[in-house]
């Protein structure tokens, strides 16, 4: 099975995306079973910053009159207004102390699926000399997606962990063609199963 045991190195950091309520079920743009990515990203998190490795959390921070919403032509409901509930955190989350947040799609004429697009992300990562990228979150066949395809753009290695992301599939398929593009770029496929820390120790 894991052949590959994935060793955490002092040039990774994780990327967890958009885990706010807004995306949760139950939230206005509810990804469906995205409360499943939860106990996963927390292990994530718990992997990393025991390690003492960069936690970056983007959020999703639209002004109320975002176009990205229907009553301005946009594709979605209103979700994720800056300062309200549905834009914050899951408090299911439990964060390391130093995570760093990186709130993105803040300007009301322009939308930003990508955690890079209009954000300090790209020179965050390469002022604390991080190399590869581990990406989760909501939703795979949008922000996780685009983020994606900037970091790679940006020259960053980049691990994605499907069993930590949930997709919208508002056509069905969506979120396996995200996955299939992303290993396209490049992207390297993990389970929490593959991480050497995780892994018994053999007797
Ligand atoms: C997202 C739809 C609209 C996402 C953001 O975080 O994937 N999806 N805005
Ligand atoms: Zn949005």
């Amino acid at each position: 099975m894991h052949m590959n045991p994935i060793q955490l190195n002092e040039t990774d950091a994780l990327l967890v995306i958009d885990m706010q309520y807004d995306f949760l079920p139950g939230g206005s743009l509810g990804v469906p079973r995205g409360d499943e990515v939860l106990a996963p990203i927390n292990s994530l998190m718990g992997l990393f910053a025991g390690r003492g490795l960069p936690v970056y959390a983007s959020r999703d921070w639209h002004p109320e009159d975002h176009c990205s919403f229907t009553a301005r032509g946009g594709p979605w409901p209103p979700h994720c207004v800056a300062d309200t509930e549905g834009a914050a955190f899951s408090k299911e989350l439990a964060f390391p102390a130093d995570m760093v947040t990186i709130s993105k799609a803040d300007s009301a004429d322009a939308d930003a699926y990508s955690a890079f697009n209009g954000t300090a992300l790209a020179d965050h990562l390469r002022q604390h000399g991080v190399t590869r990228v581990f990406v989760c979150g909501l939703a795979t066949d949008y922000c996780v997606l685009n983020t994606v395809i900037d970091a790679r753009e940006n020259g960053f290695e980049v691990v994605i962990l499907p069993e930590a992301m949930r997709a919208v599939d508002v056509a069905a398929g969506d979120g396996e063609r995200a996955i299939a593009r992303m290993a396209g770029l490049g992207a390297r496929l993990a389970e929490l199963a593959d991480f050497a820390d995780l892994r018994a120790t053999p007797a």
